[in-house]
């Protein structure tokens, strides 16, 4: 045998064992990945994904294997990017607002009031302005599902004063989440922001570190905020949604037919949980009012006002700078 044989030889000696590394026993996935998200268990997105897991299982021959961690089980929101980012974590939803603390672009969707309807929202989010959004965080290391879930339109809550006007929010103690434009919309608004991961919030709201804080009716209801909260104001300052995002590396190590099959199940889930929160939030709001909890009505135009008096439109488009701001005016007309 010539010495370049027996190099090939052994070479492909060596690879037999990988072979065999790779047979996998009965009954296990090729690809085990985690899912995390912030939300009860109870709530659409989590069920939704849940379904998804369960459709992608039986599509992938139990090929591919999701597990959903709700509730921030794995951690909070700033701990879960981290671990997505490590690779820890394959799969996780995250409010673009928050995933702003990694792509700042991520932010645009949260712009105050920047969404008449969901309408507007669907059609921005689905089209060029989500394309830009997804394209930023795709330069950041991270792919994000081209579906969008929903989480909502944000409203106002107090276990103190009942917040009327712009006013009522002057020296206001809300807990925001973790992520500049948050605080810098409460801040405008004369309020002091706290910025507190979801998964501190119900504790930070009873033990009263904070006053109020803001949230779909939605997740008001299902988180049980009645329970430490007793307003809630119709701001509607704010739509809200949670890129499904997934860890590039690991995401790219799933075969083309694998990732066909989880872009188009969760595109299915995504959609599927749009029409839940679009259900909830109809029936939340008697639920609520049921539970004690007292509701206002505001005037969502003064409330743009003082956001527009204290700079705040002026200020983010020039954060965001001009080709984000124009697509997302594009889409929803003049802001400022
Ligand atoms: O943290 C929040 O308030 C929540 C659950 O709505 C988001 O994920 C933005």
């Amino acid at each position: 045998m010539t010495a370049t044989r027996r190099r090939a030889v052994l070479a492909g000696a060596a690879s037999l064992p990988l072979f065999a590394l790779r047979t996998r026993p009965a009954g296990a996935a090729e690809f085990s990945y985690k899912l995390a998200n912030n939300v009860p268990a109870t709530h659409p997105l989590a069920l939704r994904q849940v379904e998804a897991a369960t459709r992608i299982r039986t599509a992938s021959g139990g090929r591919l294997d999701i597990q959903v961690f709700p509730a921030s089980q794995l951690g909070s929101d700033t701990d879960s990017l981290s671990q997505l980012r490590a690779g820890a974590i394959e799969l996780f939803t995250l409010s673009g607002v928050i995933l702003a603390t990694l792509v700042p672009t991520a932010a645009i969707s949260g712009v105050g009031f920047a969404f008449k309807t969901y309408d507007a929202v669907w059609r921005a989010m689905d089209g060029r302005l989500g394309a830009l959004i997804r394209s930023e965080i795709d330069k950041r290391g991270l792919f994000a599902f081209d579906r969008m879930f929903d989480n909502g339109y944000r409203q106002i809550t107090s276990s103190t004063r009942g917040i009327y006007t712009p006013q009522d929010l002057r020296g206001f103690k809300i807990r925001v989440p973790v992520s500049p434009l948050w605080t810098s919309l409460f801040q405008a608004f004369g309020a002091a922001p706290a910025s507190i991961n979801f998964s501190e919030l119900y504790s930070a709201l009873q033990t009263k570190v904070v006053e109020g804080q803001e949230n779909p009716l939605s997740l008001i209801e299902i988180t049980r905020l009645y329970e430490v909260q007793s307003s809630v104001s119709l701001t509607s300052h704010m739509w809200d949604g949670f890129w499904l995002l997934a860890n590039r590396d690991a995401y790219e190590a799933l075969p083309d037919d694998l990732r066909q099959i989880a872009a188009r199940e969760f595109a299915q889930a995504a959609l599927d949980e749009r029409a839940d929160i679009a259900k909830l939030n109809t029936v939340a709001a008697e639920r609520l009012q049921a539970k004690g909890m007292q509701f206002i009505a505001v005037n969502p135009t003064t409330f743009r006002d003082s956001l527009r008096k204290a700079g705040f439109y002026a200020d983010w488009r020039k954060k965001f700078g001009e080709p984000a701001w124009n697509a997302l005016e594009t889409e929803v007309g003049a802001l400022a």
